[in-house]
């Protein structure tokens, strides 16, 4: 088992998921059907159907980023996401749950697929599960767009578009802000 106690990154996300729903609901008030042009609201992969998905913006010196999206499976058996790839943007993708301690430390923990249940739903959001990229080739830019493929046990395989979204109000302003913040949370 591998434990990761990545905690400036998980403090990022931490702090990142306290906009990230205005920056959804900003998302998806616009309709769009067209893939990979950012502004993508589903992709189906047979019974499932992907939707909600985005990337959060990273500083210059971060090695990491998170994928997060809602799976629905229409089937009556479960599916599994077993792997993602995005050669163009990370060494490599990782699929990550993560918990909080009794002691209040995030930790991330490797697993080799998340499972879709049937007739459900998987959600991967900040503080929760999620996809990590692992070696940024270059820091993820808001507004721009970054290819994943997403492999599923039985459904399949789909190459699509993740947008980059902006969190509203500039959460992820500075390390050591984000630091202070976490200390002074657990007292
Ligand atoms: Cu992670």
């Amino acid at each position: 088992m591998l434990r990761l106690f990545l905690t400036g990154t998980a403090v990022l996300m931490a702090l990142a998921s306290l906009s990230v729903a205005q920056a959804c609901a900003e998302h998806h008030g616009a309709q769009h059907e067209v893939v990979g042009v950012g502004k993508t609201e589903t992709v189906e992969i047979g019974p499932l159907r992907m939707s909600g998905f985005y990337a959060l913006p990273t500083p210059p010196a971060t090695r990491n980023g998170a994928i997060f999206l809602h799976i629905e499976n229409a089937a009556q058996h479960a599916d599994r996401l077993i792997s993602v790839t995005a050669a163009e943007t990370a060494q490599k993708v990782e699929l990550h749950t993560q918990t909080i301690d009794a002691s209040g430390i995030m930790r991330m923990r490797l697993v080799s697929s998340f499972e879709v249940p049937p007739n459900g739903a998987l959600t991967l959001e900040p503080a929760g599960d999620h996809i990590m990229l692992i070696g940024l080739k270059h820091p993820l830019e808001a507004g721009k767009t970054l290819p994943v493929t997403m492999k599923f046990e039985t459904a399949g395989e789909r190459t699509f578009q993740i947008p980059i979204l902006a969190p509203a109000g500039d959460a992820i302003r500075s390390d050591d802000t984000a630091v202070q913040h976490e200390d002074h949370s657990h007292h």
